[in-house]
């Protein structure tokens, strides 16, 4: 189900999917992200759900909210995209959010994570870059075009071997067929005909199967099965 979406011009395995969910389903979700769990980063803001990894990269067992679960999850389910990680779901959720001029700087994802990474996009289109060369991430070999609804699929150790990161621009330029990899699969590539795509609030959700579960949390709360 997913081979359709995939980016055919790049390794490892990229999958695109534009309007994954509907312009009322990105409504309703912006309106559910709670105000108090953000965290003000340098040239952004992230939450992480239900909590964010312990210093072992552990994650303590607790269900994910339901505006972050529905309608996404059952979505990625019917794609299957989880379906051969440990836990054949995602279970940790970062909500990073990035106005326009802001951004991430590249890095790598580390090893707390099976090697399937899914992100939605919410409110705005953003580019994300691609390279190897940590020295010169300012010609990328690859970039992505994420329009607002989409979702981006990686599978393999795209997230976890490449730099990936978003430059700190209020205009991404220069976009075209040969300059973004996922052209062909836009959902609207008539809104970038001008090689051009002006930045706006956009706050992605980037579900993950964390490896390392604990059930402490939950078996001191009694929750636990007995
Ligand atoms: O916000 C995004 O789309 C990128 C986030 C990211 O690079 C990450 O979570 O590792």
């Amino acid at each position: 189900m997913l081979a359709p979406h995939r980016v055919a011009s790049l390794p490892p395995s990229f999958y695109y999917i534009p309007n994954f969910i509907t312009a009322e389903e990105e409504t309703a979700i912006l309106e559910k992200i709670p105000p108090s769990r953000w965290h003000t980063l340098h040239h952004r803001r992230l939450q992480a759900h239900p909590s964010t990894l312990s210093a072992t990269s552990t994650l303590l067992a607790a269900p994910l909210p339901p505006w972050l679960l529905n309608p996404v999850v059952k979505r990625l389910e019917e794609y299957g995209v989880f379906s051969e990680t440990p836990h054949q779901a995602p279970n940790h959720v970062l909500v990073n959010e990035y106005r326009a001029g802001e951004g991430i700087m590249p890095h790598e994802d580390g090893g707390a994570y099976a090697e399937v990474v899914a992100t939605v996009s919410l409110g705005a289109a953003t580019v994300l870059d691609f390279d190897q060369d940590r020295d010169n991430i300012s010609a990328p070999f690859s970039r992505i075009l994420q329009e607002p609804r989409s979702l981006l699929i990686t599978i393999g150790s795209a997230y976890t071997e490449l730099l990936h990161g978003i430059a700190s621009v209020e205009t991404d330029t220069d976009l075209n067929e040969e300059t973004v990899a996922n052209w062909t699969l836009l959902g609207e590539p008539d809104r970038f005909a001008d090689g051009k795509s002006e930045r706006e609030t956009r706050i992605s959700l980037t579900y993950r199967d964390v490896l390392k579960v604990s059930k402490v949390g939950t078996k001191l709360l009694g929750l636990g099965r007995r």
